[in-house]
């Protein structure tokens, strides 16, 4: 099973041949849009631009790009494709402001979805002798019913247990002999805790694989993961706009996330001059959905930092290859006029022993000068110390977020388990800033 995939045909296809395949699907798609939706066409023909002019992958580079904000712009429905009649689905994906971005799905893209968690799955191992425990959230969020639905599809026993109650879910994951775990990397890190603390051991499950995204992680995190729950942590990729998950995923090498490309074309682009970037390049990661009917997206900008490796990995797929995103080009923080991104200061947590990779930022401005607070859990065995033992600690910790940031930080030593646990993406940031 460990080797297996779903699709050999698109997933091993020749690149030449997917090019192929990725211009005709293009070219339907644009069309689509044009005669479909108002916005697109408009967009287009401000740049003198029709379908004609669109033949073949190379020319995606002339279409105009579509933001979250262009999704907002057309609240609720404004750029679907089809007539509301075929719509099956609506997901919504909650934004930092103000109205969130609705995608819909007709019959057939919710089978392309399952597709591609299919393809999600298989390459992470499982099968259909697999009971794939699904603590993502059901509901708007894409992350429960995208799992779900793949999940059917391979014909495992598929266990909707969905968020909360975390007693009960390991209860019921050892009752169950659930094999799979689906549900973000912060809440298998908050799951490998309550193992530690509660009257359930590890050996009492029969884990052996995770599925773990929707938000960044680091490499440091999935092997304290790996270690603690004693699986496989595999890191899959997406984003509501484009599907859901079933974007991208890592296979049994975990060396990379292969790109779904017959149905999501990805581009990497730079962020500041919005040019296509040669290969390799990291850069913010865009997507045209080629297949999608309900809600089709061309040159989504997705503010993920990524790069694509071309070359066919060793499980033999062809999908061109993404990096873990591990940066936002928007969650990116500028503190005094330098970048951090909050996975720099988890990757200093997670390489000191005293500290737990639980951390709160908090961000504000004093007299027209940004501060920085860092408030991290001590390891229970390491708060029982002296005052000046903790002391030192703070100044230790301070010293290696410096180095690794250039950043000067305030750091609180808090005692454990006092920050909050998320059930579902972790909040790692309280910028005071904004609200300025
Ligand atoms: O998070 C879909 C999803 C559900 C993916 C379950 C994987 C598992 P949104 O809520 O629309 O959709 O958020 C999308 O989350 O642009 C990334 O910034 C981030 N993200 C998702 N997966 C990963 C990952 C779902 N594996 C946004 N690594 C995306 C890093 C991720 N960031």
């Amino acid at each position: 099973m460990t080797n297996s995939i779903w699709n050999r045909h698109f997933e091993t296809m020749p690149r030449e041949q997917m090019k192929v395949v990725q211009s005709e699907r293009l070219r339907d798609v644009v069309e689509r849009v044009y005669y479909n939706v108002p916005y697109y066409r408009e967009k287009m023909q401000q740049q003198g631009l029709g379908p004609e002019h669109i033949q073949s992958v190379d020319d995606l580079k002339l279409l105009p790009f579509t933001t979250k904000n262009d999704l907002r712009d057309n609240y609720p429905f404004g750029l679907f494709a089809v007539p509301m009649s075929e719509i099956i689905r609506l997901h919504a994906s909650s934004g930092t402001t103000g109205k969130p971005t609705v995608v819909g799905y007709s019959r057939r893209d919710i089978g392309v979805w399952s597709e591609v968690m299919a393809r999600t799955l298989t390459g992470a191992g499982a099968g259909k002798n697999d009971f794939i425990h699904i603590s993502y959230g059901y509901g708007l969020f894409t992350g429960g019913l995208g799992l779900h639905y793949g999940g059917e599809k391979i014909g495992a026993s598929v266990i909707p247990i969905s968020g909360g109650n975390t007693k009960r879910q390991l209860q019921l994951m050892r009752d169950f002999g659930s094999t799979v775990l689906a549900c973000t990397p912060s809440y298998a890190s908050y799951l490998a805790e309550a193992i530690e603390e509660g009257d359930i051991n590890r050996d009492d499950l029969k884990l052996r694989v995770g599925v773990f995204g929707a938000e960044p992680w680091t490499e440091n995190m999935r092997r304290e993961i790996e270690k603690k729950l004693k699986i496989k942590a595999i890191d899959i990729y997406g984003l509501s706009e484009i599907i859901g998950p079933g974007v991208s995923f890592e296979c049994q090498h975990q060396c990379g996330l292969h790109i779904n490309e017959d149905h999501f074309i990805p581009e990497i682009i730079d962020p500041e001059t919005l040019e296509v970037l040669p290969e390799g390049e990291l850069g913010e990661l865009v997507f045209s959905t080629v297949t999608k009917e309900g809600l089709p997206i061309i040159r989504y900008r997705t503010r993920d930092l990524t790069r694509l490796n071309f070359e066919t990995c060793a499980c033999g797929r062809t999908l061109v290859r993404m990096n873990k995103c591990t940066g936002r080009s928007d969650d990116m923080l500028i503190i005094r006029g330098v970048n951090l991104f909050p996975s720099q200061i988890e990757s200093v947590l997670l390489e000191m022993d005293e500290t737990t990779p639980h951390y709160l930022l908090v961000v504000d401005r004093h007299n027209n000068l940004d501060t920085l607070e860092l408030h991290v859990e001590v390891e229970d065995r390491f708060y029982q110390d002296k005052i000046s033992e903790l002391q030192a600690l703070r100044m230790k910790i301070q010293n290696h977020v410096e180095s690794a940031t250039g950043l000067s930080v305030t750091v609180k030593l808090v005692e454990p388990k006092t920050i909050e646990r998320s059930e579902g993406k972790a909040k790692r940031v309280i910028d005071k800033r904004k609200l300025l």
